[in-house]
């Protein structure tokens, strides 16, 4: 894994959600002391209870009627009812107070995080696949809220619930608390097994979630491929695969905790029975007054549940710990393709000479280097072609002028200034790029188009789609400009997506333009028009086009062979031609004549 795009400052989890909470942190912090207040507050009914079962106790025993007593009664009982609304109004509010503060946090870590992987260069979309990356964005981020609304809260709520009756035991009883308490430390023993079991199988949860998820979204953009293969059954089993996987991952999961659950429940059962036996044994010896008794009695759930709840909560922890290992990844990732400091702004248009000094670049991962110290020139307003075989380095060439990839060797320029230098924007905002892969938004086709300059006209959006020989099947669409495209829109075929995708590059006038294949499946004669009315266009621009038709290349004013990484041939198309290699034989067989005169005819030319 490459350690440039990967920040290792490793912070921990509870620095990273409390840095999240910037802004309401005053009320996380209270929401966290009222949930101790209203748990020490469930000590009311049971001690009010204790208090009126000893009212009954002493009338019974001195033989006063309640009657007499009655103010103190109703006063017992008042208090009891109306602190415990009280607790009920300070429960709802607090918890109002942690799904606010995890609703936000939530919001603001996803607001983050799309930015850092909208950020991110080409070698973190290598690495990383999209149902990776949607589970991190979607189900993870889920449990991190869900640690902030509810684990957190559950820990607080157990610890200062058992606290608080622990030492309401000592008060009235230390031997009675001793002896109930004294199975606890055997208690958490099991949880911290439980802990070290189950992280290992949340973590393998977690890997099979985004496995299942990659395997849904791939078979979703790739179904074209699966029905022309009539791979349907062979994706079917494979899915069911993975959600067996997961499912049996689930279960795992689940058996870990049904390992652990008896036991914890058996410890948590036997408070109960102590304190029957105990109890029982103090009030025979006079120890224990009945009040005490059922104080006693009423709270020992007290003591029990978050005895039972640890376990629960530690079995949640760990889906949040395994989900936010995830979640902080990208969050604290780099993106290694980034602006450097003082970078050199530049918001008008480049004169677009363009410069490769001495480049040299490989994958990350790759066995072989794919440009290998490649020197060109390109001078503003020239329109070049690079040619060469299919693998050999061309769309990695043009790669290195808006920074996808920066070289290990050497240096790319732009008007005598390395790339590296401008600010990564402004150089992007300058070049128009018509990738070989084209991708549409599911936008209308004026979206589509105005996709870099948001503020273009709709006269405008016409002019580059005329430019680009888009015009005519648009117009042919029952919506025109309105029609829905992409995804979910009317489908297009591969040659009208490449003109779309040319207007867009079209429409941001860029200084520098680079086609990369774009015109390969446009016919000779639309090309012709494109090739024509980019000779038109009303601002200055310097060209690069990738090609593989002679017909496009033989108008430029230089050409760059390319093979296996180098340039192996650069020139006008009649001093390749004259040259009689790579080119004059692509020229040869593209023509249907032979080498000898396509030779010919470029040294009569020249
Ligand atoms: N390559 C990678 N990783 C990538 C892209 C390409 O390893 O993300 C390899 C494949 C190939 C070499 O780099 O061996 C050059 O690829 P490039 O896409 O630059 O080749 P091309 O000249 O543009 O080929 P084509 O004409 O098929 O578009
Ligand atoms: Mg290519």
């Amino acid at each position: 894994m490459d350690t440039t795009i990967r920040e290792t400052k490793k912070k921990s989890w509870m620095r990273w959600l409390w840095g999240n909470m910037g802004g309401h942190r005053v009320l996380y912090v209270t929401a966290i002391f009222m949930t101790i207040v209203y748990n020490i507050m469930q000590l009311i009914v049971p001690y009010f209870s204790g208090r009126i079962v000893t009212l009954f106790e002493e009338s019974a025993s001195s033989g006063i009627p309640l009657s007499d007593n009655l103010n103190e009664f109703i006063l017992n009982l008042s208090l009891m009812v109306g602190l415990t609304l009280v607790r009920i109004t300070i429960v709802y509010f607090t918890c109002m107070a942690y799904e606010y503060v995890s609703q936000h946090a939530l919001y603001k870590i996803r607001n983050f995080l799309f930015d850092k992987i909208e950020h991110q260069d080409m070698n973190f979309y290598n690495e990383y696949r999209t149902g990776d990356l949607m589970t991190r964005l979607t189900g993870d981020l889920d449990a991190v809220r869900h640690n902030v609304a509810w684990v957190i809260k559950s820990v607080v709520d157990s610890f200062s619930l058992f606290l608080a009756t622990a030492i309401y035991f000592f008060i009235m009883d230390p031997l009675l608390a001793i002896c109930v308490l004294s199975i606890t430390p055997l208690l958490f023993l099991v949880i911290l097994r439980f802990k070290k079991a189950s992280a290992e199988k949340h973590r393998i949860l977690r890997d099979k979630l985004s496995g299942l998820n990659t395997d849904v979204q791939e078979n979703i953009s790739g179904n074209r491929v699966v029905k022309a293969f009539a791979r349907e059954q062979y994706e079917k089993e494979k899915f069911n695969r993975s959600n067996t996987s997961y499912a049996e991952a689930n279960m795992d999961t689940q058996r870990t905790w049904l390992r652990y659950f008896p036991a914890i429940e058996t410890f948590a059962n036997l408070l109960p029975v102590i304190l029957l036996l105990a109890g029982g044994m103090f009030i025979i010896n006079g120890r224990l007054t009945i009040g005490e008794y059922v104080s006693f009695s009423m709270l020992i759930w007290a003591i029990a549940n978050p005895m039972r709840m640890l376990g629960n909560i530690m079995n949640e922890f760990q889906r949040f710990a395994a989900a936010s290992k995830k979640v902080m990844e990208i969050y604290n990732s780099k993106a290694g393709i980034v602006s450097k400091e003082n970078a050199i702004r530049h918001p008008d248009r480049f004169k677009g000479l363009i410069e490769f000094d001495h480049v040299s670049f490989g994958y990350e991962g790759g066995a072989v280097p794919v440009l290998r110290d490649i020197t060109m020139k390109v001078e503003p307003g020239q329109t070049v072609a690079v040619i060469g075989e299919t693998g050999c380095g061309k769309t990695s060439l043009i790669h290195m002028i808006p920074r996808f990839y920066d070289p290990e060797q050497g240096e790319v320029r732009i008007d005598g200034i390395n790339v590296r230098d401008y600010e990564l924007t402004d150089l992007r905002h300058n070049i128009g790029l018509a990738t070989q892969d084209v991708l549409l938004y599911s936008d209308t086709i004026e979206g589509n188009i105005a996709y870099g300059d948001s503020s273009l006209s709709s006269d405008e959006v016409v002019k580059y789609a005329k430019y680009s020989a888009a015009q005519e099947f648009i117009d042919k669409m029952p919506e025109g400009y309105d029609t829905i495209v992409g995804e979910r829109g009317v489908g297009l075929s591969g040659g009208q997506k490449q003109r779309i995708s040319l207007a867009r590059a079209l429409a941001i006038k860029p200084s520098v333009l680079i086609l990369d294949d774009t015109t390969s499946a446009v016919d000779m004669e639309t090309e012709k028009h494109i090739r024509d009315s980019l000779n038109e266009l009303d601002f200055d621009y310097t060209k690069i086009i990738i090609a593989q038709r002679i017909s496009t290349t033989k108008y430029c004013d230089k050409i760059f062979v390319m093979g296996d990484g180098r340039i192996i041939e650069e020139g006008t198309h009649k001093e390749l031609c004259a040259k009689g290699g790579y080119y004059a034989n692509l020229v040869a067989l593209q023509m249907g004549t032979n080498l000898a005169d396509v030779e010919k005819f470029g040294k009569e030319a020249i």
